[in-house]
């Protein structure tokens, strides 16, 4: 495992990742909440907040924008990713290599693994070879570990969403992206199974500020080290709102009702 000390995809050891690979991920439905959003001008300008210490985008996004954002915002380089129109079972192409995601300036890189799917073994294959690569260039990996696929009966339950956050830690991931458990109890038993893993949430589909902002509270307070999150922050009319809230809730510890009121 890579420490995230000295690397600018951390502040203070907590991490805030805006994800927006969702025009890939889910189509470009998921912009109709704020049509500006389609524009990814609109969300690379929303990375320039300091709240955020790394940007996912797959490769075009980056080779088309990154160039205009290189000083302002650091780039989470999603190597693969598969979209809704694939109606196969869990998998996930990997559509660019470590080697050009830091010539295009790359800080870190971001990585799906979907255990339990039938392709499990050469996504972890594939991981494998990322994550050499990585670290050959000091850049830290970042697995969205995702159970899913035939093996997976319920992808939400406390086991699995442990053993997604210990699948990272045995792969040799620096920081394991999962979904939250549903309760900081069992949040807890997952940030245990990550070990020295960095553990962050999966923001999901978008609900009231209030209900994010706990959620966001509930992994903290079990040992996590932040999220990354795409829909709840810019499906949002008043995005910079909610980003000025995490601010506080993840970076200055202020609780949910003061970072409300930012
Ligand atoms: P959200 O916060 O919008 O859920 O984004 C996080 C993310 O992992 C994205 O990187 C990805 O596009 C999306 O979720 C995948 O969502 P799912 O596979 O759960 O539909």
């Amino acid at each position: 495992m890579r420490s995230l000390e000295g690397s600018p995809i951390a502040r203070d050891g907590k991490l805030l990742v805006l994800a927006y690979d969702h025009g890939l991920e889910h189509g470009p439905t998921d912009f109709d909440p704020v049509p500006e959003t389609m524009d990814p001008e609109t969300v690379f300008d929303l990375a320039t907040h300091d709240a955020v210490t790394g940007f996912a985008v797959q490769k075009g996004v980056a080779e088309a924008y990154y160039p205009s954002y290189e000083d302002s915002v650091n780039l989470v380089a999603k190597l693969n990713g598969t979209s809704n129109l694939w109606m196969g079972e869990y998998d996930s192409a990997v559509n660019w290599s470590v080697e050009y995601a830091n010539e295009l300036g790359a800080d870190a890189i971001g990585f799906t693994l979907y255990g339990g799917s039938n392709h499990e073994v050469e996504m972890a294959e594939e991981f494998a070879q990322a994550q050499e690569a990585a670290r050959e260039h000091d850049l830290p990996a970042i697995m969205w570990s995702y159970p899913r696929g035939q093996g997976v009966k319920n992808d939400t339950k406390d086991e699995v969403i442990a053993y997604a956050a210990r699948q990272a830690l045995e792969l040799g991931a620096d920081v394991a992206k999962v979904k939250y458990p549903g309760s900081p109890e069992a949040m807890e038993w997952v940030t245990e199974s990550a070990g020295p893993v960095k553990v962050i949430m999966s923001g999901g589909s978008k609900t009231s500020d209030r209900e994010f902002l706990e959620s966001v509270q509930n992994v903290l307070d079990a040992g996590g080290d932040g999220l990354a999150v795409g829909r709840n922050v810019w499906q949002r009319e008043n995005a910079e709102a909610m980003l000025d809230a995490l601010e506080a809730l993840i970076f200055e510890e202020t609780g949910v009702d003061a970072a409300l009121d930012r």
